[in-house]
């Protein structure tokens, strides 16, 4: 059985990580095999992506800490950059990706999610940064998303002492959109996954990258990507399709992304 599995319902791909027994833990070879699905992912029909932990205890319990214990520093720079280049990879992902955080969200577990749009967690879920107690910092961006996530206090409280951060507190603090009974989670990911497909790819990839980019830079040029994106959209049948059905006072055909 793969590590990671991969399973497509309609437009929505689902990417589970599967290595129950360590609680999903992140080792060189579930990094691969999620790099690999990521780049097999079909972007002409798949409009959004869940990612999901398998079984109902834990998303993704961190980095293997057992591969990472002997790691030389620079085979830690390594494998550092090779989950940082996957995060970003996931976080700059053409299309929007949810995370359905399905328990512990721990360490490189949290920072995973984080890299995801949107998060949705079941009632089980717990979020934490646990590795200044292990002796090391985060390593796959959890410095950095979490605190332009929760903001810069909260984020360092979690970060210096490993506070971990329950479900309902999670939502409090704007990490998770929404919490459900574990039963319930992948159902309601999917229901907003299929929200997002049936809207209109170009647009929604486009806003997606507008949103993205805009947040790395200042007001002026963020106004001016949006500005560009915005401009893009006019020249698709999609735009045309919507416009059209409104002022028709009906429904849109389908999207096509065209
Ligand atoms: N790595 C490896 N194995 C893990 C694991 C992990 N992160 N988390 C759990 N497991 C394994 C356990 O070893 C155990 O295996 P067996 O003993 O059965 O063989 C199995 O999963 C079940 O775990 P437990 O028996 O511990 O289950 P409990 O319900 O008692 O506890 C727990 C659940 C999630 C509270 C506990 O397992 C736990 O505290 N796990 C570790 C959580 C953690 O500290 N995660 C953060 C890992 S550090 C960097 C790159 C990356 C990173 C940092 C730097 N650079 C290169 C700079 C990222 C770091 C991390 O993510």
């Amino acid at each position: 059985m793969s590590v990671v599995l991969y399973e497509q319902k309609d437009a929505v791909g689902i990417i589970t990580i599967n290595r129950e027994k360590a609680l999903n833990a992140l080792n060189s070879e579930v990094l691969d095999a999620l790099n690999k699905t990521l780049d097999e992912v079909n972007l002409e029909t798949t409009r959004c992506l869940i990612i999901t932990g398998a079984g109902q205890k834990s998303f993704v319990a961190g980095a293997d800490i057992g591969e990472m214990s002997t790691l030389t520093k620079a085979e830690g720079e390594a494998f550092g950059k090779k989950g940082n280049d996957i995060f970003r990879k996931v976080e700059t992902f053409p299309i929007p990706v949810i995370a359905a955080v399905n328990g512990f969200a721990l360490g490189g577990g949290c920072e995973l999610s984080m890299a995801c749009d949107i998060r949705l967690a079941s009632d089980n879920a717990r979020f934490g940064q646990p590795e200044v107690g292990l002796g090391i910092t985060p390593g796959f961006g959890g410095t950095q998303r979490l605190a332009r996530t929760i903001g810069v206090g909260k984020a360092k409280e979690m970060l210096y002492a490993c506070t971990q951060v329950k479900a309902e507190e999670a939502k409090a603090l704007g990490l998770v959109n929404a919490v459900y009974p574990i039963e319930e989670l992948m159902d309601a990911a999917l229901k907003l996954a299929g929200k997002i497909a049936a809207n209109a790819p170009i647009a929604v990839r486009a806003t997606k990258k507008a949103v993205n980019d805009g947040l790395q830079v200042d007001m002026d040029k963020a106004i001016e990507i949006e500005e560009k994106l915005f401009g893009s959209c006019f020249e698709t049948e999609d735009q045309k399709n919507g416009m059209t059905a409104f002022l028709e006072k009906r429904k849109p055909e389908p999207f096509l992304n065209k």
